[in-house]
């Protein structure tokens, strides 16, 4: 194992011809594999050692757990960015694959919103529950409320509101949003991703990353795919389904995942300049991609012995 994956880093097109109808695949692509949307090393590595041990879901939900529970980190769990009245407000989803579905929305005081998620998908006849009603289950399933505004976020907050200037930033900090895709040694595949969404967002507003189909995809016949970036646009173009669809007429997973942001730019041809969308896909083979409008968008692939950080190729140079 290992040996032609090195060659599959950002440019999987390679074996797309020949590949893609075979029932098998093609050797040698490394599975258990993760990958996730920006540098994850530490977390893409707790999800591959659950995922090894035969635990996919466990595996994206401990993976993202972590991002969830570190307070430095400003777009996901606690510490995220607050809204524009101050509060911090979480939107998570995942889905598995056997096709189902679980999303919070708007999800207060709460840190770890993908396992909520998972629990709507298990435990519930529905696939969102929003606001007060996800934090009500949540504490009926015993998670604890917890004050997920951070002195660090609350301080930048305060001198936010001198000018209170609505202008989401390209690329926050090469650490946003976190959508984690894996595939275990069946080539079973599910997913996740979960955020705090656009600091200073409208009270209310809800982003792309717990809409299924919007934020996250996963078809276990095909692939997956997730997003990151200006949720607005992921939303109006169904971004991670139209990718994993792409895949599905014979796309490699780069190759979707431009097609993906070229459909966003075509739509959004005077505002695309100034914002930021990017996908990360994976395939029933194994093989991943990622793309994004604007330079700086990274990804991170980890498998046996492997665990790494790219540049996302981009539209924008
Ligand atoms: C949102 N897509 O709420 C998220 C934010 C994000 O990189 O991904 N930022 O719109």
């Amino acid at each position: 194992m290992g040996t032609i994956a090195a060659s599959f880093a950002g440019c999987d097109s390679i074996v797309n011809s020949e590949n893609q109808k075979s029932k098998e695949g093609p050797k040698g692509i490394p599975t258990p594999l993760i990958i996730s949307t920006w540098p994850h090393i530490l977390d893409n590595q707790i999800a591959l050692k659950s995922v090894q041990e035969g635990n996919l879901l466990d595996g994206i939900e401990k993976g993202i757990n972590n991002v969830e529970n570190n307070p430095l980190d400003q777009s996901v769990g606690i510490g995220g960015r607050p809204d524009r009245s101050g509060i911090v407000t979480l939107d998570a989803c995942i889905m598995d694959k056997e096709h189902r579905a679980g999303s919070v929305c708007y999800l207060k005081d709460i840190k770890n919103p993908i396992s909520v998620a998972r629990l709507v998908m298990e435990d519930t006849p529905h696939v969102i529950l929003a606001g007060d009603g996800a934090l009500q289950f949540a504490l009926d399933k015993g998670f604890q409320k917890e004050n997920l505004l951070t002195e660090k976020s609350k301080a930048e907050y305060v001198e936010w509101l001198k000018t209170a200037e609505y202008k989401p930033k390209v690329n926050v900090e090469l650490h946003d949003t976190i959508g984690m895709l894996a595939i275990d040694q069946n080539r079973d595949i599910s997913g996740g991703c979960s955020t705090s969404g656009l600091g200073y967002k409208m009270q209310g507003r809800v982003g792309d990353s717990p809409i299924i189909g919007a934020g996250l995809f996963v078809d276990n016949e095909v692939g997956a795919a997730t997003a990151t970036g200006m949720g607005e646009l992921v939303l109006t173009t169904l971004g991670s389904f139209l990718t994993v669809e792409f895949m599905r007429q014979g796309m490699s997973p780069l190759e979707a995942c431009k097609a993906a942001v070229m459909r966003t730019i075509e739509k959004n041809k005077d505002s695309y300049k100034e914002m930021q969308v990017g996908y990360v896909a994976l395939d029933k083979y194994g093989r991943y991609g990622a793309y994004s409008i604007q330079p700086g968008f990274q990804y991170t692939v980890t498998y046996q012995n492997h665990n790494k950080v790219y540049d996302a190729q981009s539209y924008l140079s």
